[in-house]
């Protein structure tokens, strides 16, 4: 070998083990994508699991429980549901409420996220008649949390409005406000004791998006962009009217906390450095989240989506805008509303602004003029709509901090989905990227006050029936007794809450 075809080797092999080098720290780079954040959650930080009385309690009928319109929904039509299903038993919850109190306890959670189905208190929906053992069932449920030591949380409104009520228009019916107000009344006075966290609606946007613009939820109604609107105006002023109904009549005896749950994926700009897809995000973000909060904050809906909404509806003959606007009244009404605000966050999307939009098209489904997409690249629930999509739950509670002012948080629902796995590994991963995410985004400031999984056991997924299964727990719904069974994630999640700590030890 002369010297130089020494050099040209040596230099090959050089190059050989620099490109090994190379590819080893790509490999750790892409690897700490899934960096777990070391530092621990506060000591006062809250970690829960939650459920909803109409997809764990079952006994849709039992003890004078009036129908809603989910059982309306689903009994006058058996197929909208997967598999035929019902929720006429589900869990079993109603009888069976002792046992998910003692897995509660196993789990070590500070809280439990439920709901009060509204029939079960008042059958027809208004105060007419009150249902004493509807009533009782919540007084002994609190009773056995108090005992192990759980702080409940408890939504007032999840999905299920009373079919009385539902004939009437319920949530596009402006006496909704009334309605559900006295209601929610009624809930701090027989209850208002024993709950210091209440939270109004849940996820308003399923209601009135789902449930009135596209129609695939109860009560079926396919309103977009009219009935959709009224129902998220009626939201609104149902909250805020429960909130001052608390504020002046219970709260300097009960001392608790009032807010609203509102669910908001986050939407990704398609190209970082471009305005538009920018814009779109922000408008996207405004239309989901905003709809609801801003008014609650700020006193109003955002403007963005007030002036395209308007826009769109003069431009379709309409004489004024299909968002109904808020009274002078209305806004001093419903403006600081809060004393928390409730986030569920699943998932993400890419987004950028439509000009292929409809002109005609109405609602959230089309007047933000986006479209959405995920990166094939992203992992799958079980849940159609689930990508796993961690880092979007910083970007989302770093944006809600930025736009309301840091107001307290509490995440109210982020889980996974499978079809029945109970060496639940994904699962597992949710969770820790999530907690590490959410970390990330306190320990710069976010003022972030506590995390629910959802859920605590496999329960009726709506239209996906039992098909979809987000539980730490597993239930066999077929079996008589509704058999409870842990997952692999239990022993996850238990571990998490008691060392506040996702890795092997914390800084
Ligand atoms: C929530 N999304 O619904 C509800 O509050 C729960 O009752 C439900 O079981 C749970 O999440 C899982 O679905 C959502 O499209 C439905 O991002 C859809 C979305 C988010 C939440």
């Amino acid at each position: 070998m002369n010297v130089n075809k020494k050099f040209l080797q040596q230099y090959i092999n050089n190059m050989q083990a620099s490109l090994f080098l190379a590819s080893v720290i790509l490999f750790t780079l892409t690897k700490s994508e899934e960096h777990i954040n070391n530092t621990p959650f506060p000591k006062d930080f809250l970690f829960g699991t939650a459920t909803s009385a109409y997809q764990v309690e079952g006994a849709w009928n039992v003890d004078g429980k009036g129908v809603n319109n989910w059982d309306k929904f689903i009994h006058t039509n058996r197929s909208r549901i997967k598999g035929n299903d019902t929720a006429d038993v589900t869990c079993d919850s109603y009888h069976k409420y002792k046992e998910d109190v003692a897995l509660l306890k196993y789990l070590g959670v500070q809280f439990y996220r439920f709901s009060i189905s509204w029939t079960r208190i008042l059958p027809n929906g208004t105060q007419g008649k009150i249902n004493h053992q509807g009533v009782q069932y919540y007084k002994n449920l609190l009773k056995e949390l108090k005992r192990n030591n759980i702080t409940p949380m408890v939504t007032i409104f999840h999905w299920d409005t009373p079919q009385a009520l539902e004939e009437q228009g319920g949530w596009t019916n402006e006496r909704i406000v009334h309605w559900y107000s006295r209601y929610a009344r009624l809930c701090f006075q027989l209850f208002g004791d024993d709950v210091k966290y209440w939270m109004t609606v849940n996820e308003p946007k399923q209601t009135c998006n789902m449930g009135y613009g596209n129609g695939i939820f109860a009560p079926g109604v396919k309103s977009p962009g009219e009935g959709e609107y009224l129902c998220v105006y009626h939201v609104v002023l149902a909250h805020a009217t429960a909130w001052r109904i608390y504020d002046k009549e219970f709260r300097a005896q009960q001392k608790g906390k009032v807010g609203i749950v509102v669910d908001c994926s986050w939407y990704e700009p398609a190209d970082l450095w471009n305005i538009q897809d920018q814009l779109a995000s922000q408008l996207k973000l405004h239309f989901t989240y905003g709809l609801y909060v801003n008014p609650i904050v700020y006193g109003d809906f955002p403007w963005a989506v007030k002036s395209i909404v308007k826009k769109r509806s003069l431009a379709q003959g309409y004489n004024r805008s299909r968002l109904p606007e808020f009274s002078q009244q209305q806004k001093e009404l419903v403006k600081g509303t809060y004393d928390f605000l409730g986030l569920n966050y699943y998932t993400a999307r890419y987004i950028k602004p439509d000009p292929d939009t409809p002109v005609d098209g109405k609602g959230y489904d089309f007047d933000s003029e986006t479209t959405t997409f995920v990166d094939p690249h992203w992992e799958k629930g079980a849940s159609f709509w689930l990508y796993v999509v961690p880092w979007g739950i910083k970007k989302l509670v770093t944006w809600l901090s930025q736009t309301y002012g840091n107001p307290p948080v509490i995440i109210t629902e982020n889980g996974y989905s499978e079809h029945g796995t109970m060496d639940d590994q994904k699962r597992i991963s949710y969770i820790k990227s999530h907690l590490s995410n959410l970390k990330e985004a306190m320990n710069n400031g976010v003022n972030i006050k506590g995390y629910t999984y959802w859920s605590l056991m496999d329960n009726f997924e709506w239209v996906e029936g039992y098909a979809v299964k987000f539980g730490l727990y597993h239930v066999d719904f077929e079996g008589a007794k509704r058999n409870r069974t842990a997952k692999s994630s239990v022993e996850y999640y238990k571990k998490v809450i008691s060392t506040r700590c996702l890795v092997d030890k914390c800084k």
